[in-house]
């Protein structure tokens, strides 16, 4: 079984002026990830605002993300659906492009069982043939899952890992120490080293489209236990989470691409256009921050 280790970005879905999804820009983005020292990527995913998409879009958007990546690096792909027979469709799509991993947020707006969500990853790992990640993002999903949930789950061969984007640092810690030879990445960026710290050695983040060179750093002083180093990285990152969340993740990481030199587009509706001044708010706190 692989063991995922390093920095995966959560790739952004570009979109052109039309709102179709632009693979040139896609390219130059992979490119910029792959120069700032990713290990693979990430695609479909809330970031990559999945939800938005079509079926048809979401297997075009993979195709076009492998065709960039062109092997250089892992591509994991979140193939979270409602239904779990539509998920498996997704995952079939997925492997026929010879994925490294699927993922899957939990299905939601219907409440599940736990049982019902436990079957529903056990059929995705059995009909897909590849390594599954769970998607764990209780915030989106309004599932929790509990240590005894995530035993169940890591009792399957094919469910090889947890993406964990939530800020419980104690479970995080427990299932890296619980489930070494599994593949554990922190899912929110601005408690990257705090999750290193926490035995994690992985991570899946948004915010690494505009500065994943920041995460790459972040993890080479935590090797070399430069820790106050690397700790005022991490107050950088978080400097620019902050604006961000502030203004909207997804739609303030898309203004500084395009202010990066990478336009990528807006999200697609209902999400709105920032305003001017939430345009010049994120610009000043990018340049404070050294990635303008
Ligand atoms: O892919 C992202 N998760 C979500 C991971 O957006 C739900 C994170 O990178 C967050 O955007 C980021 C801000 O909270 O940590």
């Amino acid at each position: 079984m692989k063991k995922f280790k390093g920095i995966y970005t959560a790739l952004v879905t570009p979109f052109d002026a039309d709102g179709r999804i632009h693979a040139p820009a896609l390219q130059k983005l992979v490119e910029s990830n792959l120069q700032m020292g990713v290990n693979g990527f990430y695609v479909a995913g809330s970031t990559g605002e999945s939800y938005l998409l079509s079926v048809e879009e979401r297997k075009y958007l993979l195709e076009a993300v492998m065709e960039a990546v062109n092997g250089r690096a892992d591509v994991i792909v979140n193939i979270g659906m409602f239904a779990t027979e539509h998920s498996i469709a997704l995952a079939r799509h997925a492997k026929k492009q010879q994925v490294s991993a699927i993922s899957s947020v939990p299905p939601f707006y219907f409440p599940f069982t736990m049982d019902e969500y436990i079957q529903y990853y056990t059929d995705l790992a059995e009909a897909a043939e590849i390594p599954v990640i769970i998607y764990n993002i209780p915030a989106m999903s309004s599932v929790t899952f509990t240590m005894e949930d995530i035993t169940r789950l890591f009792s399957n061969d094919g469910i090889i890992g947890v993406k964990h984007t939530s800020y419980d640092l104690f479970q995080l810690q427990q299932v890296v120490k619980q489930y070494p030879e599994k593949s554990v990445f922190i899912g929110h960026d601005e408690i990257y080293l705090s999750a290193l710290a926490a035995g994690a050695e992985a991570g899946i983040g948004s915010t690494y489209n505009i500065m994943a060179d920041k995460f790459v750093k972040i993890s080479r002083l935590f090797g070399e236990k430069h820790l106050e180093q690397a700790l005022e990285v991490q107050n950088e990152v978080n400097e620019i989470v902050t604006a961000l969340c502030n203004v909207g993740v997804f739609k303030g990481i898309k203004e500084i691409l395009k202010m990066q030199g990478t336009d990528c587009g807006v999200c697609r509706k209902p999400f709105q256009p920032l305003k001017e001044e939430q345009i010049r708010y994120l610009r000043d706190v990018a340049q404070k921050n050294h990635i303008l």
